[in-house]
């Protein structure tokens, strides 16, 4: 316990890469600041121990008496500000902010904040193509994941760009006061993270606050949840997949039928052939759709929208093609982790080929009511493996539609998957669950679905 007369100054609350990054900010600008972890060994400790010798580092659990002489608390996104330590320091006043909030007390360029259950990254990443092709400077961070990415705050690190692109989860939107984006945009919703929210009515509220302080926001007319604010000033955008949902009118991106091919298109203007895309998917239309709005919010020309938008070929572990054995196509879908990505990518493969998808789920359920998945895998699948902890919870819900296998790694169940298959069928790793009880994260999942399939050729 700190004497009542020494200053605790800043607490970082979470030594994960949010935790360091900010532990960075903070010494760049000279604050005091120590750590504090409920893990014992939190993931960048030994990063943290090289760089900050001398900081106070606290693990093992959330010291309540120090943070509440904390002049402010960083909370990381995976912890929730219903910890009972950190709300016990909320009820007495002391100020809560997140690293995204930092981030914008830091810049004075323009952001662009993307949020939703599904199809972040992707639009994020085509984002950032269309302002390379635009020739405009920008920083690309977030809760995206990957060797590429960064967490926000390290995107300082760098020298100042004319954009920041920040792909945000509910999680750091919660303790986030004022976003403050040039454009915001929530793509869509569906339950993710029940494990951490009462309800969806709460997820939802927290992905809400992307629109606080939003100069123009970015509205997908296929998802209420996604509406800007009644009471909103902001400049609104539309964009719609809806079946001749556009209706023409001026800011209104959808599609568009001409001599019998489908189109992209901004009110009654044709941009594109739908068939010139490189992802497959109805969702990816969506995401193409979402991006081609936002970058035209952001004043970027057409032209220059379309060249990045036509060479886009998506991200791995999305809806990836593996590879074509024996007339069975292999899907790489290991970002799909609840419920709302595996239904996305089971309609996006069954478009005309219905009933021919061997799906390969499970892992870790996050508290999702799986039940919505029955009627599409009905519709879609053949067969089904499961893998992981949620694996029973998953078959019980699938139990009346399909009678499900359970593989003991994922290697025999792209065994098993490929000796269910007929050709002319899609072997898809979609797991509508997280990762962490069987691999380190679902890119080491996609990578060894990959390595089972590549072994058998
Ligand atoms: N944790 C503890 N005790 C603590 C602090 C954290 O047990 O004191 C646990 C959390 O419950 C969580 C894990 O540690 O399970 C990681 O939490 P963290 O806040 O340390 O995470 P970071 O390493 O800082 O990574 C976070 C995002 N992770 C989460 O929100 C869980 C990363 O998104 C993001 O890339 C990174 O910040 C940089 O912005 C990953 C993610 O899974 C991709 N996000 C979720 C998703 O996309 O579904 C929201
Ligand atoms: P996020 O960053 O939000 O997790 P990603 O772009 O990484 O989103 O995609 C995650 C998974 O969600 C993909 O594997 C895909 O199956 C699914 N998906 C992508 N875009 C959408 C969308 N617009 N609607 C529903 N599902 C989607």
């Amino acid at each position: 316990v700190v004497n009542s007369s020494e200053t605790v100054g800043k607490i970082i609350v979470g030594l994960g890469s949010t935790g360091l990054s900010v532990a960075r900010y903070l010494a760049a600008k000279k604050e005091k600041f120590m750590v504090v972890d409920s893990r014992n060994n939190p993931p960048a400790l030994v990063d943290f121990k090289a760089m900050f010798p001398d900081v106070e580092c606290h693990l093992g659990g959330f010291p309540q008496q120090l943070l509440l002489q904390a002049e402010e608390l960083i909370v990381s996104p995976g912890v929730g500000l219903d910890t009972k330590e950190i709300a016990a320091a909320i009820d007495a006043k002391v100020a809560v902010c997140g690293d995204i909030d930092l981030f914008r007390r830091a810049v004075s360029s323009p952001l662009i904040g993307v949020t939703g259950s599904n199809g972040k990254s992707t639009v994020v990443a085509l984002l950032a193509e269309i302002f390379k092709a635009a020739g405009i400077s920008y920083g690309l961070g977030g809760n995206l994941d990957g060797k590429n990415f960064k967490p926000a705050l390290d995107l300082l690190q760098e020298p100042r760009k004319q954009y920041y692109i920040l792909e945000l989860s509910s999680f750091q939107l919660e303790t986030t006061a004022r976003l403050g984006a040039e454009i915001a945009v929530i793509l869509n919703l569906s339950a993710d993270h029940m494990d951490r929210y009462e309800s969806l009515k709460s997820y939802l509220s927290a992905k809400q606050k992307v629109f606080v302080g939003a100069k123009q926001i970015v509205v997908n007319n296929d998802e209420p949840a996604s509406a800007a604010p009644e009471d909103t000033a902001a400049v609104l955008w539309n964009y719609t997949i809806g079946e001749s949902q556009n209706d023409g009118s001026a800011n209104t991106f959808g599609l568009l039928d001409q001599a019998g091919e489908q189109f992209l298109a901004f009110g009654s203007n044709l941009l594109m052939a739908t068939r010139e895309l490189k992802m497959v998917g109805q969702h990816n239309l969506s995401n193409v759709m979402a991006a081609i709005a936002v970058a035209t919010a952001a004043g970027i020309s057409m032209s220059q929208i379309l060249t990045a938008v036509r060479k886009f070929s998506g991200l791995p572990h999305r809806c990836q093609w593996v590879a074509r054995l024996d007339g069975i196509e292999y899907y790489n879908d290991s970002k799909g982790t609840n419920v709302g990505a595996t239904i996305a990518a089971l309609e996006g493969l069954s478009q005309g080929n219905a009933g021919k998808v061997v799906l390969i789920a499970g892992g870790v359920g996050k508290g999702a009511d799986f039940s919505e998945l029955a009627p599409v895998v009905n519709r879609c699948c053949s067969h089904v493996i499961l893998i992981g902890e949620d694996a029973p919870l998953l078959a019980s819900a699938l139990g009346g539609v399909v009678s499900p296998r359970i593989a003991n790694s994922l290697e025999q169940a792209v065994a098993i998957a490929k000796d269910l298959a007929d050709a002319g069928d899609s072997i898809l790793l979609s797991p509508a669950c997280a990762s962490f009880d069987m691999f380190e994260n679902f890119q080491q999942r996609g990578d060894l679905f990959i390595q089972a399939v590549e072994a058998m050729q």
